[in-house]
């Protein structure tokens, strides 16, 4: 085996977007499509000392979703790194580690990074979606400044360094050698839930088991299975059968791996059945989303992020409190009543957990989250899926209350954000570039314009100074706020892969608990009267509704 130099040329939009570089796998598989990214990678990475050999001697991890190309860019990237100078690669059995697996083995084995191969909730399976991403030594997502600076590389790169060595065996436990660097295949599951064990109370949670709690979690098909499998019912007890779709499948049967109670239907179908379980959730592809369900009742992902503030203290990991908060900017505003209420910092940040990073390093927060099915904590750099199914199963354990209890209760405490996103998929970029531009454009004349009750007091692009390392995102979504807390906002998706998606995010508070009851769509009718009245939405598109409204 030798390495070798080969010849590439630069591959035309090879730039990350809210969280990695995602292209249809018809894209990835072109030769040397992703040789050539992950090359000017390894170059950045290596320019980031004096010496240029940043990754001289270091530990790499590397593990997917088991998405179909997985294993051959495993191969791949393992050549690849044999070549740049890796000493050591700490590889998920099989190819296979969840995204928040990723940043727990990162962290415990202090690597020097790591690379996620996920498209996350975007479909699987050779007409669907294949995606790769780098997370850096504190296990979390590259920071966008590192993110251009690969993408530019990407766009000279003429030359990739690789190994020639044959295939490794990607499920044989235990160290080959590959070139100078070894190959350590290990347990995909047993450093995440060495994690899990310190934060939570697995005595109690078995307990719960054992009295007979009944619970559903979908795996979708996708990574997160044998998480779950290993954990709920191999570790506390759940009887077989709690976690169903368990198994990752290369295109995850068909279904689509996005948690919501669209895509998750059978869930929500099981949920809402006589003899429905206590407690029901299901993950995505990389297993870092989640979505809450009691009996016939579906917590929003924003009132899981206050929830989980609010309660933090019942659960060992956090009973000393929490230092801070954080949301993203489009995630509704039910956390910071809550942090007001304990006297903590709450902060708002562009989408995408990136931005979460430097808040979670500096211990300026514990716990964040995103309306899009994501909450996490500083236990690791990514949000995570299990996690908060066994931050859920906990609360309902330590309060005796069942989810609808729960939430309820905290809607008459803090009162009620109804929310609601409407995604409208697959429109042409040019219409979905236009609509944005000429938002913005019409900003400056919004604020003091009076739509129905309400009245704008701010109308702007949202940028973001990130607290810690001061470095600004600009262009992040556009925000109307009015005069009585209601938001609608405005952006356009990082994550597609064809034409554009359009988000559009609606948000108004209720503080009386008699109007608390209303179904959401309803509840915010007005507003999706105000985003259409002012993007125009309809007549560009020629949708008239929303394809997802969750
Ligand atoms: C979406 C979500 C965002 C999330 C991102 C990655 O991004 O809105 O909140 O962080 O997906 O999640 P966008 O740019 O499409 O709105 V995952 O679980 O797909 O890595
Ligand atoms: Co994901």
């Amino acid at each position: 085996m030798t390495i070798q130099t080969l010849l590439s040329q630069p591959f035309a939009g090879q730039r990350p977007g809210t969280s990695g570089l995602r292209k249809k796998v018809t894209a990835f598989t072109q030769p040397l499509y992703l040789e050539n990214f992950v090359q000017a990678l390894f170059d950045e990475l290596n320019a980031s000392t004096a010496d240029g050999q940043a990754l001289t001697g270091q530990t790499l991890v590397l593990g997917g979703d088991g998405r179909f190309f997985n294993r051959t860019a495993v191969q791949i990237i393992l050549k690849l790194a044999a070549a740049n100078g890796f000493a050591r690669v700490l590889l998920g059995q099989g190819g296979i580690l969840s995204t928040p697996a990723v940043s727990a083995v990162i962290r415990r084995h202090q690597a020097f990074g790591g690379i996620v191969l996920s498209a996350s909730h975007n479909p699987g399976g050779p007409d669907g979606d294949f995606g790769i991403k780098y997370n850096a030594g504190n296990g979390g997502p590259a920071t966008e400044t590192l993110t251009e600076a690969v993408y530019l590389r990407t766009q000279s790169l003429c030359q990739l360094r690789i190994s020639d060595a044959p295939d490794l065996s990607l499920d044989l436990m235990g160290v080959q050698p590959l070139e100078q660097m070894q190959v350590e295949v290990i347990d995909s599951v047993a450093d995440y839930a060495a994690v899990m064990r310190e934060l939570f109370d697995f005595d109690m949670l078995r307990g719960m088991f054992a009295k007979g709690f009944s619970a559903r979690v979908d795996a979708m098909n996708a990574v997160g299975g044998p998480y779950a499998k290993a954990i709920l019912e191999g570790e506390l007890g759940a009887p077989s059968g709690t976690v169903v779709n368990a198994t990752p499948l290369e295109d995850f049967g068909g279904l689509h791996p996005d948690p919501n109670p669209v895509n998750a239907e059978d869930l929500i179908a099981c949920m809402s059945a006589p003899g429905a379980p206590e407690f029901g959730a299901a993950m995505d592809g990389d297993a870092d989303r989640n979505m809450v369900v009691g009996r016939n009742f579906v917590v929003t992902p924003s009132d899981s992020l206050a929830l989980m503030t609010a309660y933090a203290r019942l659960i060992p990991g956090y009973s000393a409190g929490l230092s801070g908060v954080a949301r993203s900017m489009p995630t509704s505003c039910a956390a910071d009543r809550v942090a007001k209420a304990l006297g903590i910092d709450c902060f708002e940040t562009p989408t995408g957990w990136k931005f979460f990073g430097n808040l979670l390093d500096a211990g300026r927060i514990t716990l964040c989250g995103e309306e899009s099915y994501g909450t996490g904590s500083n236990h690791v750099r990514e949000k995570d899926g299990l996690w908060a199914v066994l931050f859920w199963l906990s609360l309902q354990g330590a309060t005796g209350r069942s989810v609808e209890e729960l939430v309820r209760d905290h809607w008459q405490t803090y009162g009620r954000n109804y929310y609601s996103r409407h995604d409208y998929e697959a429109i042409a970029v040019d219409v979905a570039n236009a609509l944005m531009s000429d938002l913005r454009s019409a900003l400056p004349g919004l604020p003091g314009q009076r739509f129905g009750a309400r009245s704008v007091v701010l109308a702007d692009d949202f940028a973001y100074t990130d607290p810690v390392d001061a470095s600004v995102s600009k262009k992040q979504g556009i925000r109307l706020i009015f005069d009585d807390g209601a938001r609608v906002i405005f952006r356009l998706s990082g994550t597609g892969t064809e034409g554009a998606t359009l988000r559009v995010y609606l948000e108004r508070y209720e503080a009386d608990p008699a109007l608390q009851d209303v179904p959401v769509q309803q509840a915010l009718a007005e507003l999706v009267a105000v985003a259409e009245q002012v993007a125009g939405i309809h007549a560009r598109t020629g949708m008239a509704a929303p394809t997802v409204a969750t």
